[in-house]
Order: C-alpha cells, then structure tokens, then sequence
C-alpha cells in the first residue's frame, strides 16, 4: 500500500470524477442574497460559506449516481481571484471550509469497499506568467508560488485526498502550483498526489503554444503523480492527446471534457454533449487508449455522469506498454535528449564567452539582436541552445539571464540549456522558463557545495543537468579519472538526492590541441575513452562534450575539419550531445580523406609531427578551403540546386528554381521536370544519407 488509498484504488479500476461545479450552480439561478450580498454575487468559491448545502447538494447529487471522486468548489479560491470580491484574505478560510464540506458529503455516501475521494480544486490565476503582456504577464513564478501554496493550506486542512491542478493555461504557472502545493504539504506534513489537467484548443496547444508533447514532459519532470486534460473542447478533441498520453507516460492518465465545445445562445454558454455521447468517448478513452481517471467539465450533470458510472465504473483500463525516454522541452516543444541518429547538437553561439558579437549586443542590452543569433543557430540545426550571459564588465548576469530566457521561451521552439557557474543565475533562469530545461553545470570543484545548492532547484523545477568532470584537484584528463569523478557525482545525485539517471548528462571535457603541449597531446583521445567508459559503467545517464574547445587557436577551416572529425569519433564512442555551432559541422562523410587522416593523427596522437603536419596543410590549402565557401558559383542551376539541397544551404534556391524552370521553357510541365528531375532526387539522396547517419539534419 502506498500513502494514498486513491493512487491504490487507481491500481485497480477506473476511477469516475464528478461532473460540473460552475455550470451546476448557474442552472440554480441563485439570488445575490444567496452569494452574501451584491458584492459578492457571482462569486461562486463564496457559497460554500453563504450556502453551503448548495453546495453540498451539488456533490452529493454526483455521489449518488455513483461517482468516485467530487471536486471541491475552490476552483477559483486563490487570493488573485477571491481579491475581486474583496474575500483575498479569507483564502485559506474558504479553502478549508470547501474541503470540509465536500469531505463530510463523501464520507457520508463512502463504505470500506467503496470509499468516495475528494480533489481539492486548484484552477489558474488569471495571470499568464510566461507571456510577455504587461497585465496578464505581470506575475512572477515566486508570487505564484506563494498564492498556490496559500490555497493548498486550506485544502489540505480541510482533509482532502488529493490535489487537482486543472485547466491550466500556462505551463509555468502549472509548475508554479504544484511546487506551492510540494511546499503546503510539507508544511502540514502530509502527503497528497498531484493531479495536473492543462487544457488544450482545438489545435492541440495551450493558450501560449505548449503542446502534449511538451506539456507531459515538463509536468513529468517535476514529479506529478496524475496527468491530464480537462474543460475546453468536447471529448473529440482530446481524442489524440489522451491517446499520447497513454501511449507516452507510466502515469496514471485523467481525462474530464466538457459537454462539447460551448455555443453561446442569447448570452448564454450552451454544451451540447448529451450523455450518451460523452459515455461512448469515455469508453474508448479507457478501453481502448488506457485512461485511468474519467469525468465530467464545464456543462454535464448527474444525467451525464450516471450513464458513465454504469458503463466504465469498475473497468480495468487498458493495459499500456509507454514509451518512455528522456526528454527536454521549450515552451512549445519536447525534444528526445539523445536524437536519433546522433548526435543532438546544442547552438553554442548564444554565450557572452565563446561569441564576442554576442558579448558585445549584452553589454548593450540588445536582445532582440541576440535572439537573431539564436534563431541563425535553430535554422542552421540546433536542437537545443545554450545560453550564457556572464560578463566580467557587469554584474546582473541574474537579471540578464531572466530578460533573455523569457524572450528565447516565446521566441523560439528550442530546450534551453543555462550555462552559468553561478547558483542565483541558474535559480533566475529557471523561474521564468516554462519548458523543461538542462542546467549546465555542475561539477565537484570545491567539493559537494555546488551540487547541494543546485539540486534541490533541479528537482523542483525538473530540469536535466550537465556535469562536468572537475573535482577538487581539478580538470579530470585521463579516462579514468574523468569516470572516477563521474561516478562520485552519479553517486551525490542519483543515491542521495533520488535524480533519475535519465537526467544526468555527463561532460568528459576536452582540452585545445593547439598548443601541442606534452601534458595534451593525449587529451582528445583520452576524452574518447572517457566518454565510452562513463557511458558503459553508469547505465542510463547521457554524455555531451563541448567539442569546439579541441580547436581553440587553430585557423577557422582548420578548426571546422578537427571538430568535425573529433565530434564523429566521439559519438562512435557514445556522444550523445554536442555544443557545437551546427553551422560549422561538416558532416564526416564530406571531410576528404587527406584531411580526416591529419586530423585523426593529431587526435589519436599518432605521430610526432601530427601537429605541424596539420597546420601545414590548411595553410598550404588556404586558397582552396576559401573557395569552398561557395563552390556552386561556377555550377549550373540544376548541380546547384543539388549541391544546395544536399549541404542543406537555403539562400538563393528558390531563384535557382525559377531559373531552372525559365531555362526549360516555364510552365507547368517545365516546373513538373524540376520538380522530378531535380528536387527530388536531391532530396532522396539527403533521406539516403541521413538514414545512413551520413548527414545531420
Ligand atoms: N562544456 C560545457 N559547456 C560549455 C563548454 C564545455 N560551455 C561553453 C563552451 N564550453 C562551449 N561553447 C563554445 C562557444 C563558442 C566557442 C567554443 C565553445 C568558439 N567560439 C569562437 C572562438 O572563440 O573562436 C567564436 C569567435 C567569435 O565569434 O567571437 O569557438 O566544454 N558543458
């Protein structure tokens, strides 16, 4: 048995929701004498105070035709919303009392074998804290935190046997609720399951763009234990999104529509859904797709939920078989962590350190123009940026981090890696990214410290971490001791703290062989190793290396060919990341022989001379490598378009094109050959190569 009898009743049937709360009261037509006054009328989380046998007569008319769980009326009970009703300080006060009432009504209908639970409703803010607008935006993730952990006390003490987050609009402020509700109970000491329900349009997104996929991953991070939709459209709509959920998540799934898409008559929200039908989706969501938890929104009474209890009450959901891998997310997207083929390339170019451009448009707060950058860095192929402010001319990297996330969060559609030594810096970017993000980094430096201040913000806020093999004497540069210190912060982070392995991306670090320096010459292939022997001695975890820093020094073409050669051997030995400016990698397959020979010399530290040879060549070669910067100039339109196509180059191809389609007479049959003749073959050739693993896209 766990500590919850609702998470152990789950393990073994279905469990029915109740139907509307809001709609219910509505179709009583109460007065405003009813509400308290004029003042209050209409506030609905007020009646359990003014009337609570209304209430009690809503939850118990859903217990009597048979459902499992009723939902307190506290869907709106937070200081934000209850402040408009001059009530923001009698929060805890309703909370509580709303949780009382709806406990004494369940355990009036509950027997031993057939408890009846009670949710304690949590719906949004009002506020959108991950959007950019100046009223609805004006609320941070601190202040959140605080009204939703407000709201929870009363819960919590009112004797509920769970938390449901619902109808969430904002990933952030989702993760801002469960967090306060993690504080609550732990004020009370005493644990409940969290039950998140965001709620997706007709397209499949929130109302700021996160779809299911990144919406499971960021909430699942944070550690729920019930995941969700509700409200908004009819079941029809949530056909595909449960059926993800069920297929991508070992949690337990809810599922709670309205009666249908809401048509306004005469000022008056109509749901058209009748019981029949929302019983025939309910029974496919189970059945079929694995759901665990159904129920009834906005518009469905006792009739509705009557004929569900008789149709799925006491079914053994569908067994599910998830796929479960680790996974990032932007405010809109989720991304594997390790992409298939390899490697995922991390955008290095958004970092005041390894871009002076970038630095320079910090140091003048242009973000607008650093967010060019990014976006160059996604076009050109990065699944992930990494982004660092620290400047040594100034002292607000905190404040410069948060400005930056926030825009790169609603901007564009990449996870973001936050790569800053500093612990308030990785606190601030946290706080307003609403995906799930990877920290980067944490090592063993000056002993555990950085790691004690870092983990508890990674495991609230769900983010993944980059760990660097550094320990108390320093950069580790042999492979086994870049496993050994490996191994110590697996230990901290996986046995002490209780982080998933999945979570844990490992850096072995590199050294420039520029120098040719005695003490690195082995260092490239020392890297190599240590990659491999952390991937194999420590099952789960990933590895990412920021490859770029083999070839400080060297000349620009010298340093495309090293780095790429480099970043090819290192995900033979199990690169799962890379930090790279995907623009500069050229894939293996297209670096010529003479050249992969030198560079692998100097990176196996084959030869005395490897070095020099090295150099020698790209100076030698200096012309040639300049002319390859555009190597269609003297090509015809059709070897160009190829050539383009192949090298994933966009600029210029649509005149190309029309070219191509003038040269060939115009027209629709002229186009047709371009399209057969020329687009196509070009573009099976790049499927060829890249199921090959001879081409990132
Ligand atoms: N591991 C982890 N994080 C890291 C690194 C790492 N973060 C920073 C760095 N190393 C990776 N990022 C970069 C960024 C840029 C460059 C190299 C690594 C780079 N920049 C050009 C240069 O300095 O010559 C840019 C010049 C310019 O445009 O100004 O090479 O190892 N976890």
């Amino acid at each position: 048995m766990s500590e919850s009898r609702y998470l152990d009743v789950l393990k073994e049937r279905v469990l029915v929701f109740d139907g509307a709360m809001g709609t219910s009261i509505q179709a009583l037509e109460l007065s405003a004498d009813d509400f308290g006054g004029p003042e209050l009328e209409g506030c609905n989380d007020g009646l359990v105070l003014s009337r609570p046998e209304v209430i009690g007569g809503i939850h118990a008319s859903f217990l009597e035709v048979g459902c499992d769980v009723i939902e307190t009326d506290t869907f709106r009970a937070n200081r934000l919303t209850l402040a408009d009703y001059g009530l923001a300080d009698r929060t805890v006060e309703l909370n509580r009392a709303a949780a009382r009432l709806a406990r004494q009504v369940a355990d009036d209908f509950s027997t031993p074998e057939r408890p009846r639970f009670v949710a304690g409703s949590i719906g949004p803010s009002g506020f959108l804290p991950s959007s950019s607008d100046p009223t609805l935006g004006d609320m941070t993730y601190d202040e959140l935190v605080e009204v939703f952990r407000e709201q929870a006390e009363g819960l919590i003490a009112g004797g509920c046997d769970l938390l449901i987050i619902e109808t969430g609009q904002d990933i952030l402020e989702m993760k801002a609720a469960v967090t306060g509700s993690r504080r609550a109970m732990r004020e009370a000491e005493r644990w409940l399951p969290v039950q998140v329900q965001p709620t997706l349009d007709t397209s499949g997104r929130m109302l700021l763009g996160t779809n299911i996929e990144a919406a499971l991953v960021t909430l699942e991070a944070v550690g729920v234990e019930l995941i969700g939709l509700n409200c908004s459209t009819g079941p029809e709509h949530m056909r595909q999104p449960i059926r993800y959920l069920c297929e991508n998540t070992a949690l337990p799934v809810s599922v709670i529509p309205n009666a249908g898409i809401p048509h306004n008559v005469d000022g008056v929200a109509v749901y058209g859904l009748t019981p029949e039908e929302l019983t025939e989706a309910h029974d496919e969501f189970v059945r079929k797709f694995g759901a665990n938890v159904v129920g009834g929104c906005c518009g469905t009474t006792p009739e509705h939920l009557k004929q569900v209890v008789e149709r799925v009450w006491g079914a053994e959901p569908a067994a599910r078989q998830p796929r479960r891998v680790p996974r990032v997310s932007s405010a809109m997207e989720a991304f594997d962590i390790a992409q298939d083929p390899p490697p995922t390339l991390i955008g290095e170019r958004v970092n005041s350190q390894g871009s002076r451009a970038v630095k320079r448009l910090l140091l003048e707060d242009r973000y607008d123009d650093i967010l060019e950058v990014a976006r160059e860095q996604v076009d050109s192929g990065a699944h992930l940026l990494d982004v660092c402010t620290a400047l040594t001319e100034r002292s607000d990297e905190a404040e410069q981090t948060r400005t930056l996330v926030k825009l790169l969060a609603q901007s564009v559609a990449t996870p973001l890696v936050i790569d800053t030594t500093e612990v308030d810096v990785v606190e601030a970017a946290l706080k307003v990214n609403p995906g799930r993000a990877v920290i980067n980094s944490i090592n063993l430096e000056a002993g555990r410290d950085r790691i004690d201040a870092v983990l508890p913000l990674a495991l609230e806020h769900g983010a993944a971490l980059v760990a660097l093999t550094i320990d108390e004497s320093g950069m580790a540069k042999t492979a086994e001791r870049k496993l050994e210190v490996a191994r110590r912060i697996h230990e901290i982070c996986v046995d002490a703290y209780g982080l998933d392995p999945g979570a844990l991306i490992f850096d072995a670090l590199t050294f420039t062989l520029a120098t040719g320096d005695e003490e690195f010459r082995a260092s490239a292939v020392e890297t190599i190793e240590g990659i491999r022997a952390i991937k194999e001695a420590l099952p789960g975890v990933f590895a990412s290396l920021g490859v770029s820093n083999v070839s400080f020094g060297l000349q620009p073409h010298a340093r495309m060919a090293l780095n790429s050669v480099f970043l090819h051997h290192c995900v033979e030995a199990g690169l799962d990341m890379a930090i790279v400016n995907a623009a500069h990698i050229t894939p293996y397959a297209e670096v010529d022989e003479e050249q992969r020979e030198l560079a692998d010399d100097l990176i196996f530290n084959r030869r005395e001379d490897a070095l020099a040879r090295f150099i020698a060549y790209y100076q030698e070669h200096e012309a040639e490598e300049a002319e390859k910067v555009d190597p269609t100039a003297e090509m015809a339109p059709e070897a160009a378009i190829h050539w383009m196509i192949l090298h994933r180059k966009k600029e210029g191809v649509e005149e190309l094109v029309d070219t191509a389609i003038r040269e060939r007479g115009g027209g629709n049959a002229a186009a047709v050959q371009v399209l057969n003749g020329v687009l196509l073959p070009a573009m099976k050739e790049v499927g060829d190569k890249f199921g090959a693993g001879e081409l990132i896209l």
